[in-house]
């Protein structure tokens, strides 16, 4: 069965952003919301020609109010935890009804978006579900605003260590209520999902890498996630203006790397590849933390702490921020493992 394509061409520049807006005024998210950027950038990237799924959250209940709604493409609820399920069960709805004749055989991309809440805690299981079925051609974007947005700042598996959240206040006997480290979804879903073709982690501050992750993954076609990164000014307490900073300096600190695996191999993006290439200095973390009113309790000792887990995603994991096995310096060498940056590397 021949399929009419439609090309998504990566992005060169800023100039070459399409200037089509499917995302657009309607919409009652805070002023600052990096995730309604994430569904603005999305889209654009995607085309016109795109069906959205959304689950519950920010990007369902601040998107469509009564009445009123920013999406131009079609666009569908879905409960919490299912994101993954609807990105498979459309992708197939629409293959049957293309066989069957019954629409156009034509490209036709789906994407279904999932708060942190939903796809890294309640909904991971159908999302790893999902990038089994090799067949069906969907993306799964999970924007992580790093907790419960929605219901009031909750926390989540997402949310960062020592965070101030309704669920884990600081108080006089205890500083820190939150003090597990932040699950590592790309990372996990990459390497233990052969049949995606495409896994990736980006950031609105950097929106034309993000576009272009998009575009690959819906071009690579088959089950894709991307998963990014989205200051969140109700719930990082600071104000509107410094979304875009804050997103810029969570990749300079190596907090939060920007990188695709396509096909099982790994490359770094942007900032976070020149920084592995010796480019760039990589921030301390402490420019991150002080920018924000939920790490204002943060006494030296927590920072230290903060800084120690991420100087370890460097220098002691496989691949720095991505993959999180460390190996023993006896074993570097039969492993064939250089643990120098980048640009110290031999090459073969
Ligand atoms: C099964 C289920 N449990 C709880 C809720 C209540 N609820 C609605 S939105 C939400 C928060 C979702 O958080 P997240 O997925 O991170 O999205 P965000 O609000 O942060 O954008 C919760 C708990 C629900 N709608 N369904
Ligand atoms: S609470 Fe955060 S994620 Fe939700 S609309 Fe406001 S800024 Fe966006
Ligand atoms: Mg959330």
């Amino acid at each position: 069965m021949a399929v009419e394509t439609t090309t998504l061409p990566q992005i060169k520049g800023v100039k070459d952003v399409p200037y089509e807006e499917l995302f657009v005024s309607g919409h009652r998210t805070c002023q600052g919301c990096e995730s309604a950027l994430v569904m603005r950038h999305m889209v654009k990237a995607s085309g016109p020609r795109t069906i959205v799924l959304g689950s519950t959250g920010c990007m369902y209940v601040a998107n469509t109010t009564y009445y009123t709604t920013p999406w131009v493409v079609p666009w569908m609820h879905t409960q919490l935890g299912a994101s993954g399920s609807a990105a498979l069960g459309t992708a197939a709805g629409l293959k049957v009804l293309m066989r069957k004749g019954k629409l156009k055989n034509e490209k036709i991309n789906v994407i279904a978006f999932c708060g942190d809440g939903g796809g890294a805690d309640m909904g991971l299981g159908a999302i790893s579900a999902t990038l089994t079925h090799k067949d069906y051609n969907c993306l799964v974007l999970l924007y992580d605003n790093e907790s419960y947005a929605n219901t009031d700042i909750q926390l989540s598996s997402m949310t960062p260590y020592g965070a101030v959240t309704t669920f884990s206040p600081t108080g006089e006997k205890k500083r820190l209520m939150h003090t597990r480290w932040k699950k590592n979804v790309p990372g996990m879903l990459a390497a233990g999902h052969p049949e995606s073709r495409y896994i990736a982690a980006g950031c609105a501050a950097y929106a034309v890498d993000l576009m272009n992750k998009i575009r690959k993954a819906l071009e690579l076609g088959g089950p894709t996630f991307v998963h990014t990164l989205d200051p969140c000014p109700k719930g990082w307490d600071y104000h509107p203006q410094y979304s875009q900073e804050l997103g810029h300096l969570a990749v300079e600190c190596g907090i939060w790397p920007l990188y695709e695996v396509i096909d099982g191999v790994c490359n770094l993006t942007g900032p976070t590849r020149q920084i592995a290439e010796g480019r760039k200095k990589r921030k301390p973390v402490i420019e991150y933390l002080r920018r924000q009113g939920r790490f204002a309790h943060f006494v030296d000792e927590d920072v230290e702490h903060f800084q120690a887990q991420v100087d370890k995603m460097w220098t002691d994991w496989l691949i720095p921020g991505v993959i999180p096995f460390t190996v023993p310096a006896k074993d570097q060498a039969i492993l064939k493992i250089d643990k120098k940056p980048l640009h110290q590397q031999k090459t073969a």
